[in-house]
């Protein structure tokens, strides 16, 4: 799929084998605003914990004396890891300086670090790395290469109440501070602590492709097999990072990864106690193994060094899930169907394919579109349980049917998997077929577009930039079953637009046509974030689709609102009005 965003990988890199093998790390934001904690001068300051300095307008003075209070003396690098390796992660990315420029490890270039600068003395990224070394995790580091708030020349340097667009460096201060600050700590932390699996930049900014490159240069002199995330900016990373908590509709072709939060911030908030259950956390991890995205989650230790409890909860129930389970993850290949399927995920590597079931079925679960022979099925989390199948394969209509008998209930609490044993690796129909609850999903990033690249698609495969009435969007598509459909529109609505009216589309299959505004009749119950609004299920109205066979879809908006971002559109969905199969 086209997903071209400047935080992308770069199409030719090849990435170290281990990277795509582990598929889950733990995120650590941990700084001096921990110790804040989100409160600041008696106030609850809304938002990120680790941007409290800008967010509270604290001047650099003020913000450097935490500094001198900062003592987590209850920090235990060998806790943190071997909680890592027990949630079944692979890797661990801890700031090595944010935003507020000050660095977690011994920096010789800039004295504000956790060494020279606090009471504590001690570098956690030494013992991080003994620890690492001990518990076979790879070590990485996050570095805000363009954002510092504190050095003259780093982006969003504290100028208060000036705009954010004004907070831009002039590119010479920029220059200076890359050359006498970003690099030169890059440098540090690539020859002070062993091997780094990779480095994660963040917020590209003002960053120049030129100084992008020049950076990821640096990186690869020092340490060849490091690996830089996408968000060095400019394209120029290994691999493409997502948004912030961001899901794609869909697998999405080369190198990937999702930074995630266990609750609403990254940095340590003593009172955000939204935190997502067990359950939702393993159905994020299925959810983007199953499109070939890795999950990397975030903790947000406190201002003593310790893991809030709630972290440790669910890491602990992750982990558990993943000792039985693991096998459905590491190493595996996304689903080759072209949605997602309403009852779950397809993992599969070799001649294993897993089928990760969310929603456990009332009858038997039907799959279609899977053309291997099965020789075995049985559960991970319970081998011994009684799991019946029946393949065909309908040659009239091309239409293969998986059918499984499962017990009443699912073993375990969480996704339950089921390991399929195939004759060949997978081989599934590829193209949107109907699913077993009589839907069919059109994702938008699978269209054809005509004219070409008439439209841009962001990085979860949700159109962007589309602003005129000339792009098409087509599909060819099959259905078993012939009927009514309701026609869905998923797509995200620009808040507080509704007054101006509603872009307006028109869909077309065979001699029907529908027209009608994008409305919003309900939101998408999914997680794929963009932004902070959910997702808006307008419905575009019924349509008949005579027989089972192959179809093609059109779609064209034929009204755009002025004065926005264009039509943002996730999916179409044909939803049967009549009982599925
Ligand atoms: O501004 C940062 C934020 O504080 C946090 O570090 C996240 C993690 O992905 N990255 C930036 C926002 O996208």
């Amino acid at each position: 799929m086209r997903l071209v965003s400047p935080v992308g990988g770069d199409a030719k890199a090849t990435i170290p084998a281990w990277w795509h093998e582990a598929r889950f790390g733990m995120f650590i934001h941990w700084g001096l605003y921990a110790l804040p904690a989100g409160t600041w001068k008696g106030e609850q300051i809304p938002s990120l914990g680790e941007w409290i300095m800008r967010n509270a307008r604290i001047p650099v003075p003020e913000y450097e004396q935490l500094a001198r209070r900062f003592n987590p003396v209850k920090f235990n690098a060998d806790q943190w890891v071997s909680l890592a390796k027990r949630a079944g992660m692979k890797y661990l990315v801890i700031t090595a300086k944010h935003h507020d420029g000050f660095a977690m490890y011994d920096s010789p270039c800039d004295p504000f670090n956790i060494v020279k600068a606090t009471p504590f003395g001690r570098d956690p990224m030494t013992e991080l790395a003994e620890a690492c070394g001990k518990h076979g995790i790879r070590l990485c580091f996050y570095y805000s290469q363009t954002q510092d708030w504190r050095h003259p020349g780093g982006a969003g340097h504290w100028r208060f109440g000036e705009k954010w667009s004004k907070a831009f460096p002039p590119p010479e201060a920029f220059q200076d501070y890359l050359e006498k600050k970003a690099k030169p700590q890059v440098r540090e932390l690539l020859t002070q602590y062993g091997s780094i699996g990779l480095i994660w930049f963040d917020t590209p900014l003002c960053i120049t492709r030129e100084q992008s490159l020049d950076l990821k240069r640096l990186v690869k002199s020092i340490q060849p097999d490091c690996i830089v995330c996408g968000r060095i900016g400019n394209q120029v990373g290994d691999y493409g990072t997502m948004g912030d908590n961001m899901i794609p509709a869909g697998r999405v072709a080369g190198y990937w990864e999702t930074p995630a939060t266990l609750n609403d911030t990254w940095g340590y908030k003593s009172y955000d106690h939204n935190w997502k259950s067990a359950d939702r956390l393993l159905g994020l991890l299925v959810d983007l193994a199953g499109k070939g995205v890795n999950y990397l989650l975030n903790v947000g230790p406190t201002g003593e060094g310790e893991f809030p409890p709630e972290s440790v909860e669910r890491l602990e129930a992750i982990g558990e899930w993943m000792s039985v389970n693991g096998e459905a993850i590491y190493g595996t290949q996304p689903s080759p169907c072209p949605c997602e399927l309403p009852w779950g995920r397809i993992t599969w590597k070799g001649k294993r394919a897993y089928l990760h079931v969310t929603k456990w079925p009332e009858g038997p679960l039907r799959i279609h579109g899977i053309r291997s022979s099965i020789s075995a099925a049985r559960f991970l989390a319970d081998p011994g349980a009684r799991v019946t199948y029946r393949q065909q394969h309908d040659l009239e209509r091309d239409w293969h049917t998986l059918e499984l008998t499962l017990p009443p209930q699912a073993p375990g609490a969480h996704v339950a998997v089921l390991a399929l044993d195939l004759e060949a690796p997978l081989d599934m129909d590829d193209t949107p077929i109907q699913q077993s609850d009589g839907s069919v999903t059109l994702l938008a990033h699978l269209a054809q577009v005509n004219p070409p690249d008439a439209v841009a698609f962001e990085r979860n495969g949700t159109t962007e930039a589309w602003h005129t009435t000339e792009p098409e969007l087509s599909w060819h598509f099959k259905v078993a079953n012939g009927g009514r459909f309701t026609v869905e529109i998923v797509h995200w609505e620009a808040p507080g637009k509704e007054a101006e009216g509603h872009h307006e589309v028109s869909l077309r299959i065979g001699d029907t046509s529908l027209e009608g505004p994008l409305l919003r009749h309900r939101d998408l119950d999914s997680f794929r974030a963009r932004r902070v609004s959910p997702e808006a299920v307008g419905i575009l109205g019924e349509i008949t689709l005579p027989a089972a066979g192959s179809y093609e879809a059109v779609l064209r908006a034929t009204r755009i609102r002025p004065d926005t971002a264009g039509i943002m559109l996730s999916e179409v969905r044909l939803r049967s009005v009549a009982t599925p199969d």
